[in-house]
């Protein structure tokens, strides 16, 4: 059975850009409860444990330093079927690609600087959500 939480953060390009609001306002508008947020700033090393996955991608250290260029907000969501439904609402990883409306399609500027993340798997999000929070039995 599909879970009902997913694990986002918006990247440093969107933060910059004044664009925490926005987003914020569209994932909830999408019926997404946040469960917690916050904003926050990666070392290169903790952004280098995020996307361990991705270590032999020729794009990795590129991505550990943006992704420690800048403030971050971490976010956990709630909706029935919330992987895939925000997966859906950010749209594809290049930009170029995203469906018009999809927060990466407004918001992104490249394939790298792609506006926000979204979990792949209900595994992740959990892995993904306990990277920023605990505690979470709270909510
Ligand atoms: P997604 O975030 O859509 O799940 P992943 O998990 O394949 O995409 O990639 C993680 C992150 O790595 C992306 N959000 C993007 O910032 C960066 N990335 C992915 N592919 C590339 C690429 N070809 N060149 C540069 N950066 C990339």
């Amino acid at each position: 059975m599909a879970g009902n939480r997913t694990f986002t953060m918006i990247k440093p390009d969107a933060v910059g850009a004044g664009n925490t609001g926005a987003i914020t306002k569209m994932i909830e508008e999408a019926g997404f409860r946040i469960v917690a947020i916050k904003k926050t700033q990666l070392t290169p090393e903790r952004a280098g444990q995020f996307y361990a996955v991705h270590k032999a991608r020729p794009f990795y250290g590129d991505l550990c330093a943006y992704m420690s260029s800048g403030a971050i907000v971490p976010m956990i969501l709630e909706k029935d079927n919330a992987v895939e439904d925000f997966r859906k609402l950010i749209g594809a990883t290049d930009p170029q690609k995203a469906e018009p409306g999809t927060i990466r399609n407004l918001f992104a500027k490249s394939i790298e600087a792609n506006a926000i993340h979204g979990s792949d798997s209900d595994e992740n999000a959990s892995i993904e959500g306990s990277f920023f929070f605990s505690g979470l039995e709270r909510f």
